[in-house]
């Protein structure tokens, strides 16, 4: 395979001799070339497609560069029935570290890019650690500044975890009043710190509460903890804060390590409130019944819901936050977002963490897998597949389905890159093993 630079040019190179040995940015062009017009034959137009999916942004998740660890000085500890395993050498141990990669993972991954944060990567200035329920915009001012010079937008988290004041199991919905306020707090104060982070790149930043709260065996009251827990949402969201800086979003799960009988914010929680409160649900793929995916949800909730935030994950048999891939189920989802036609209603974003692998080359794998199976429902000649239901040919909607699974898609994905600037095919992997060496593997 020929090297290409970071910025996808491949290093020049003497004329070919024959056709074998042709440059390989002009194969990947000639490639193109012929998978347009093969597209074209079902009314696609591949330019318009490449570029409408280098637009959509997706949110890169700060934690899958330092195992969920935050700078808290936790040592690769987790909580909440969430943990990072896996003992890969590299993690980033600091906020120059993590920006640093992240910018590194950045040049492989095509498109536009946001980076997502939680509220345990505070950079506090000084001896005196705020509280996290204390912590204010001026605590992120190295991620703002950062943010705003490589023009890459922040998303945020409260973080209800990998805290004492969590380890009852209990945050929002703790019986102790105590450990609710502290928690209430702290979620008030995420919403003003994303809100800053909304200001400072003048888009709005996703702000999602997703909280660990559940029993590992079965309660007997189901019922009080989940009064609790809307009562705190109500309280972290009262102050009103402008909708072009902030979009609210509230995550549910089916089962956590430890809270395997119940979960306070289960799906039919979440979905209650965020209609009822007209704020985003989020539906992370990990967080259902191993056989449930999260393609058909989307048509039905978005019709009660203002707006949608996807954390693409891969669950192994659990929710174990294997690292995305161009999966049936994330394919499925791209395609059944993009048919809603609303776009500007749904965030796209990546949660797993996997410390068995280097992990710049899990965030590439993820977002690029993202960014390819966006790229196949851009592709997507959805009009005749709608027509021919229409007309009652249910026989030519599936030849159509299957057809297009064969068309030539991987030299669309390969233009697609260089169109994004960042190394086609599987070239980008020698880049990720030089970083490994020069910088990772310098880390003890
Ligand atoms: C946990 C949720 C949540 C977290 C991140 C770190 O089950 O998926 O989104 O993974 O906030
Ligand atoms: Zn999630």
């Amino acid at each position: 395979m020929k090297k290409t630079g970071r910025a996808g040019k491949a290093a020049p190179r003497s004329a070919p001799e024959s056709g074998r040995d042709e440059d390989r940015l002009s194969r990947i062009d000639r490639a193109y070339e012929d998978a347009k017009d093969a597209y074209a034959a079902f009314g696609v137009n591949a330019d318009r497609a490449v570029k409408a999916a280098l637009a959509i942004p997706v949110s890169v998740q700060c934690w899958q560069g330092d195992d969920v660890t935050g700078f808290e000085g936790a040592d690769g500890i987790t909580g909440g029935g969430i943990l990072a395993t896996g003992n890969y050498p590299g993690r980033a141990r600091n906020g120059d570290e993590l920006r640093a990669d992240a910018e590194f993972a950045f040049s492989l991954i095509p498109g536009k890019k946001r980076f997502n944060l939680h509220m345990f990567y505070a950079e506090p200035e000084g001896k005196a650690r705020p509280g996290r329920d204390e912590l204010e915009p001026v605590h992120f001012k190295k991620w703002m500044d950062w943010s705003k010079k490589k023009k890459i937008p922040l998303d945020f988290n409260p973080s209800f975890f990998s805290h004492p004041m969590a380890a009852g199991g209990y945050t929002l919905s703790s019986a102790d009043a105590a450990v609710r306020k502290f928690w209430i707090r702290q979620g008030r104060a995420s919403r003003r710190i994303a809100s800053a982070f909304g200001e400072n790149q003048g888009s709005p930043a996703a702000n999602d509460i997703w909280i660990p709260d559940g029993s590992k065996d079965m309660p007997a009251d189901r019922l009080s903890p989940r009064k609790r827990l809307r009562d705190a949402l109500d309280e972290v969201l009262a102050d009103s804060l402008p909708p072009k800086t902030i979009t609210d979003a509230v995550e549910c799960k089916l089962f956590g390590l430890g809270s395997e009988a119940y979960v306070v914010g289960s799906h039919e929680f979440y979905m209650g409130y965020a209609s009822e409160k007209r704020i985003r649900l989020c539906l992370d793929t990990g967080h259902f019944h191993p056989t449930e995916t999260i393609a058909d949800k989307i048509s039905a909730v978005l019709l009660f819901v203002p707006g949608l935030l996807i954390h693409f994950s891969r669950g192994l048999r659990w929710d174990s936050d294997h690292v995305a891939i161009f999966s049936d189920e994330m394919r499925d989802a791209c395609r059944e977002a993009l048919r809603t036609g609303a776009l500007d209603r749904i965030d796209f974003s990546l949660d797993y963490f996997d410390a068995s692998i280097n992990r710049i080359a899990a965030w590439a794998i993820g977002a690029r897998s993202l960014r390819k199976a966006l790229l196949e429902a851009m592709l997507e000649p959805t009009a005749l597949l709608v027509d021919a239901e229409k007309k009652g040919k249910n026989h030519r909607r599936l030849a159509l389905m299957e057809e297009l699974k064969t068309l030539p898609f991987g030299a669309v994905w390969d233009k697609l890159c260089l169109e994004g600037g960042v190394p086609p095919g599987a070239d980008w992997l020698e880049l990720a093993d030089g970083y490994e060496e020069s910088v990772l593997s310098k880390r003890t």
